[in-house]
């Protein structure tokens, strides 16, 4: 699906939504203080040509005293005023931001959440979290910082030249006359920082995604002794991106001496022309001091500019990558009329001439595979590694889509079902076991959170886990690590497959889930799967031919293609693929 196109600052007011009034309050008093900086030298102007220059000065410091203390004390007062409120700005658009940030954080995890497997195969973890992290944080900080300093800069300029005509128009032009040079500079500026902001922003996720694969990975490493390589690896990621830290920062050094020249040139027109207009008697000293007094109010936004223009461009090229997360859509969606079929399933499986290929993979996956699974019956599946096994047991919760042909579970194509209902009765052990940091309580009962903790104990039991279970310092409420360090990849493995079947599916899914078990205890297991309190399909991907042996067909899969199926005994007569696997694994003619 084609995302929604918005511009970065419509997306940015969608998000503000419930806080739009508030922020536009905040703007405007940004507004207001910024004119206000401007009563000092109205109120200076006024007492130096009232009380200090003019002619009737002295006579005004005793006629006009009140008015004098009056204007000294509003001075005051206003200058408090505006303290005030520029607190509560700076804390009314932090509070905003916040929010908005908060908002958008949650509905970007919404959506990597629920995202399909093929995204997964695009975005690597690090370049994600760059966006949920770093990324964000630069939209927050336009929120609080960059519109609100561009609203300054300009307000205060504006204001300023407004005054500056006000006064006298000639030396008003004459001083403003220098900021349009100042404008180009900034709009080259812009020019050359923005692919610099993009060119960091990469440079960031890769030190990212870098970082992270070498924690997540740090076993393998160590096993290859490839410390020094991954550090050097990882060093390479960190110098490139402090070089171009350092270039995107030095960006600005190249310009900013022609701004500040040019901004310096201002008080030097004033001393000229203002000093002329004095001789001439066309302003007064007070509003020569007040023009004096008020030049940085035309050069500080002039300086602002190219901080805000950087801040900008940061903005500009993270809103781009959270955007693309923002408004990205899964494939793999249900349909406007899916099916709703919220009775438990019957369980009955079954592949109508399909084919299959991945998005980014040239090949085709699986070639014209067909077989039925009926309710209750268990379908074995074997084959040489990366035959297709994986994604052939991957298309019937609808991870992927068949390029052709269909899958249907009780008879209703699974396109055409509702994902949650499909996949709630379906109780999958992938081959990459990962658990949660959690109890094994906790990672048993991951998929019905009402489990008891008899139920959790007899899933344990179910799939032989039980007995090493108790045997752990805590039972139950020891915590694994992170993808279930500390324990064995056999009891991995048990818990994976208790997990499965704790929530009592349908259909259950295991795929190699007893490779890394022993005889003795994968016996059990079978034992007990055939023993199962609740009606279930099963679907059991194997090696050994202890496992397949009892299934009601096994389907021998090579290069894609079904070559054998039937029955043990059917499938030994037939002399092929699965005879010789039995005469491997048993030592036995047969
Ligand atoms: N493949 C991809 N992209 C993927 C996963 C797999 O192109 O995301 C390819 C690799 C392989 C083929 O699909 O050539 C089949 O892979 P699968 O994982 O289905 O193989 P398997 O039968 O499960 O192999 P194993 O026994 O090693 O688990
Ligand atoms: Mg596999």
């Amino acid at each position: 699906m084609e995302a929604k196109k918005r511009s970065k600052m419509a997306w940015l007011w969608e998000n503000m939504k419930g806080y739009r009034v508030i922020y536009i309050v905040g703007i405007l008093g940004t507004l207001v203080y910024n004119v206000m900086q401007l009563t000092v030298p109205y109120f200076t102007q006024k007492i130096i040509d009232l009380f200090l220059t003019g002619e009737e000065a002295t006579a005004n410091l005793v006629n006009k005293r009140a008015l004098f203390f009056q204007l000294i004390i509003t001075m005051i007062v206003l200058t408090f005023v505006r303290t005030l409120i520029v607190y509560l700005v700076c804390m009314d658009v932090e509070h905003v931001s916040q929010k908005v940030l908060y908002r958008i954080r949650v509905h970007l995890f919404d959506k990597i959440e629920r995202q399909d497997m093929q995204f997964y195969n695009t975005y690597r973890t690090g370049d994600l979290m760059t966006r949920v992290t770093g990324d964000l944080d630069a939209v927050r900080h336009m929120i609080a910082w960059v519109i609100r300093s561009i609203v300054e800069a300009f307000a205060l300029l504006f204001a300023t030249a407004a005054y500056f005509f006000y006064m006298d128009w000639h030396l008003a032009i004459s001083i403003l006359a220098i900021a349009p040079f100042i404008m180009v500079i900034i709009v080259l500026f812009r020019n050359k920082v923005a692919p610099r902001h993009k060119a960091l922003r990469e440079k960031l996720s890769h030190l990212n995604t870098a970082a992270q694969e070498n924690i997540s990975g740090n076993r393998v490493v160590k096993a290859f002794a490839r410390e020094d390589y991954e550090i050097k690896k990882f060093d390479t990621c960190s110098v490139e991106y402090s070089k171009t830290n350092k270039k995107t920062a030095m960006t600005w050094l190249n310009y900013f001496p022609y701004i500040e020249a040019f901004a310096n040139l201002m008080p030097v027109v004033l001393l000229v022309v203002g000093g002329l207009f004095i001789i001439n008697g066309r302003i007064t000293m007070g509003e020569y001091v007040a023009f004096s007094s008020l030049i940085w109010a035309v050069q500080n936004p002039m300086r602002m500019l190219g901080n805000i223009m950087n801040e900008f461009q940061r903005f500009s090229a993270a809103s781009d990558k959270v955007m693309e997360i923002y408004y990205s859509e899964p494939h793999i969606v249900d349909k406007e009329n899916a099916v709703d079929l919220p009775e438990r399933f019957r369980g009955k499986v079954e592949f109508k001439n399909v084919s299959f290929r991945y998005e980014d993979g040239n090949l085709p996956v699986l070639h014209n595979i067909s077989f039925v699974a009926n309710p209750g019956e268990t379908i074995a599946i074997m084959g040489e590694t990366g035959c297709g096994k994986t994604s052939l047991i991957q298309l019937i919760p609808r991870f992927y889509e068949p390029t052709e042909g269909e899958v249907l579970v009780d008879d209703i194509n699974v396109n055409d079902m509702k994902l949650a209902q499909l996949r709630k009765n379906i109780g999958l052990a992938t081959q990459d076991v990962l658990l949660y940091s959690d109890t094994i309580d906790g990672n048993i009962a991951y998929g019905d959170s009402s489990l008891t903790k008899e139920e959790v104990e007899k899933f344990a039991k179910y799939s032989a886990a039980a007995k090493f279970i108790t045997k752990m310092p805590e039972g139950y409420d020891t915590i694994v690590g992170e993808r279930g360090v500390g324990l064995s990849g056999g009891q991995k493995q048990r818990i994976s497959l208790a997990r499965a079947l704790a929530v009592k599916p349908a259909i259950l899914i295991l795929d190699d889930t007893t490779s890394a078990v022993d005889m003795e205890t994968e016996k059990q297991i079978q034992h007990s799967l055939n023993e199962l309190d609740f009606p279930c399909t099963k679907i059991i991907i194997a090696q050994r031919v202890s496992t397949t042996k009892f299934a009601d067909k096994i389907l021998i899969i090579r290069d894609g293609r079904i070559t054998e199926s039937g029955t043990h005994e059917e499938l030994v007569a037939k002399k092929g693929y699965y005879h010789s696997l039995v005469q491997l694994q048993t030592g036995e003619e047969v």
